[in-house]
């Protein structure tokens, strides 16, 4: 073939991409999977518990915070997915089992709302971040989703708050990342709902970038990433910060994470989690609307 064609071969924002897995540190992941292209600056980090549908333990964020440590500082990356494994899900939020009134409680019994840690690590990473979004990204998954920088859907996709139901918020970014993003209006009928949005509602809402048939999701997500790597990095790194910073700050975050705190101590908080726990629907009646 002629030089032009390999040039053109070479560029093609198609082409098949080959993952090699990454170990940080001396012990392997356990709840997610981090690998790197080879020959090229993307990152992956797969949320890997597809059991509950990519549910986040204390220790999957810790492994996400350890694996997004690892992508910042890695000057060959300039671009980082987050996904989850399979097909049925991106991520369903905070692992309800191991809720406690005190937090999500982890291997060492310590309680800890750890993945506020995450979604700031996530917006002050200085390299995009895509959220790569098959099946159900709700709760806590929801929020992972739009504190990344673009997100790439597939037709399969479903995207929701389901705090209100379980017994539960995210008041910081959940709330001000979304009216950003959707505007106060469609972000009150999201949180107040908890209604469910396929994945052309989301786009139409401006909750994704936009939607691929589910076989080509990671194709598309690459694409994508590929467009970006060939851009100063300087100039995205600066950019992402603007873009942020027109935003509620993390001060707001860091209020509305301990109101999160003392809500999971309240029996009505409680009552959200055991029924979800039971399978059944949860009774808030005895709460009283204070005025
Ligand atoms: C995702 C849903 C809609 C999927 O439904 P589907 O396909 O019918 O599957 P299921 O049969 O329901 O699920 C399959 C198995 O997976 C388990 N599972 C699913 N999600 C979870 C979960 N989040 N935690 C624990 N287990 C989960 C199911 O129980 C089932 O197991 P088996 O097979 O054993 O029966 C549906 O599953 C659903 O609605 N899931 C719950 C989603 C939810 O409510 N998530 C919100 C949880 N809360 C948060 O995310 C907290 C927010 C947060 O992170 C935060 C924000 C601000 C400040 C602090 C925090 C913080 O809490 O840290």
């Amino acid at each position: 073939s002629s030089n032009f064609e390999r040039l053109h071969r070479l560029d093609d924002p198609l082409r098949p991409v080959q993952w090699r897995s990454c170990v940080v540190g001396d012990s392997e992941f356990e709840e997610i999977l981090f690998e790197k292209s080879v020959g090229e600056g993307i990152a992956k980090i797969t949320i890997n518990r597809p059991e509950c549908r990519n549910a986040f333990t204390v220790k999957t964020v810790e492994e996400m915070e350890r694996a997004f440590k690892n992508a910042r500082d890695d000057s060959d990356v300039g671009v980082v997915i987050l996904t989850g494994k399979g097909t049925e899900a991106f991520c369903s939020g905070g692992d309800v089992g191991v809720r406690s009134r005190e937090g999500y409680v982890g291997e060492n019994r310590i309680p800890r709302l750890n993945v506020l840690d995450l979604q700031i690590q996530i917006r002050r990473l200085p390299k995009p971040v895509i959220a790569m979004v098959a099946g159900y990204a709700v709760g806590g998954g929801h929020v992972l989703q739009l504190i990344c920088d673009l997100t790439i859907a597939a037709d399969n996709a479903v995207f929701g708050q389901t705090g209100p139901k379980v017994g539960s918020f995210d008041a910081g970014f959940g709330v001000s990342a979304m009216t950003h993003m959707i505007g106060a209006r469609k972000t009150r009928e999201v949180w107040f709902l908890t209604r469910l949005y396929d994945a052309q509602e989301a786009l139409n809402m401006g909750l994704c970038n936009t939607v691929v048939p589910l076989d080509r999701l990671e194709q598309e997500t690459v694409k994508w990433c590929r467009e970006i790597l060939q851009n100063s990095p300087t100039s995205i790194r600066v950019l992402k910060a603007a873009i942020n910073a027109t935003e509620a700050n993390s001060d707001a975050q860091a209020m509305a994470g301990n109101s999160t705190l003392i809500f999971y101590a309240t029996d009505e908080a409680e009552e959200g989690r055991k029924a979800y726990m039971e399978k059944r629907k949860p009774d808030f009646s005895k709460f009283r609307r204070l005025p």
